[in-house]
């Protein structure tokens, strides 16, 4: 399913589109019986809006030199990266199952040598630099390819981070989007350093700052869309995502960093994420 131009938003689709993505999520959880699914559900959104409206790509081409780049910073978001990697046409829906099962080319942190992935992630505070050196690969190369990274909130603990922020103002890369996952949780529990206010950091530091309701596919959009503007400077969107977003009781135990899924409860979460379907943000 090629996507290399963008047709007009449909916000229904999409929406059905991120429900199928956490569908798929949930039966990656039960082959694994563990994962990081909280994170997952909360960008699901986010990802479906890029894969099925905003990013030009071709997974029949996935090294095509003028698609855009999306790199997913947070390697241990990997559930979320295979679900849409499948939708999308990338990998077989088959293989899902395999996730961070020992073989699986779907480890639970992503590796660039699985189709579509185009960094290896894991190490935390490294994607937002990257992304700043590919911008600015890419318009060295005259190419019409963006580059869309995604980052969490932990790693607005890094000086990297905030490194790469003052590069990518500095060197005016405007053909960069950062999509920060604020989802309030790192390894141990809520975000304890004094990260906020996110937006208003990213703003003195030179960046263009849309802050959104991350599980909210109207506002994602709009904000995607606003993100196309040329105005010399790289574009944030703070998105205030929730943790386990459709299957909100998966967040209910002491830590959902990292859930574990019995098979006696897995069908109750499935019949959960059904029952929330039509409920958006
Ligand atoms: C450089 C680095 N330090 C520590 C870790 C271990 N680690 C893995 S996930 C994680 C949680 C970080 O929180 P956040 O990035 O906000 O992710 P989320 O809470 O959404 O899972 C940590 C500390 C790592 N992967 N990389």
């Amino acid at each position: 399913m090629p996507t290399t131009d963008r047709e007009p938003p449909n916000i229904d689709e999409l929406r059905d589109r991120a429900y199928q993505l956490r569908r798929m999520m949930m039966t990656m959880t039960r082959g694994k019986g563990e994962g990081y699914i909280a994170q997952g559900l909360g960008i699901a959104d986010c990802l479906a809006a890029l894969y099925f409206h905003e990013l030009r790509h071709d997974p029949e081409r996935p090294d095509w030199p003028e698609r855009d780049r999306f790199l997913l910073s947070t390697g241990h978001y990997s559930i979320a990266m295979y679900a849409v990697l499948a939708a999308a046409g990338y990998i077989e829906e088959d293989e899902l199952p395999t996730y961070g099962l020992n073989g699986s080319r779907l480890p639970m942190s992503t590796f660039d040598d699985t189709v579509g992935v185009e960094i290896v992630g894991g190490s935390l505070g490294h994607g937002l630099g990257q992304a700043v050196g590919m911008s600015l690969g890419l318009r060295l190369d005259d190419s019409p390819g963006r580059v869309y990274v995604e980052i969490s909130d932990g790693e607005l603990d890094e000086g990297s981070t905030w490194e790469a922020a003052m590069a990518g103002a500095t060197f005016g890369c405007d053909n960069l989007v950062v999509l920060i996952d604020c989802n309030g949780i790192q390894a141990d529990g809520p975000v304890t350093v004094a990260i906020e206010p996110v937006a208003d950091k990213f703003t003195a530091f030179g960046w263009s700052t849309t802050e959104i309701d991350g599980n909210d596919m109207s506002a994602l959009v709009e904000a995607l869309e606003k993100s196309r503007v040329s105005d010399g400077k790289p574009k944030a969107i703070v998105m205030r995502t929730t943790p386990g977003s459709g299957v909100p009781t998966i967040v209910d135990r002491p830590r959902a960093h990292f859930v574990r899924v019995t098979d006696d409860e897995w069908a109750g979460l499935v019949q959960e994420l059904e029952d929330n379907r039509d409920v958006h943000a």
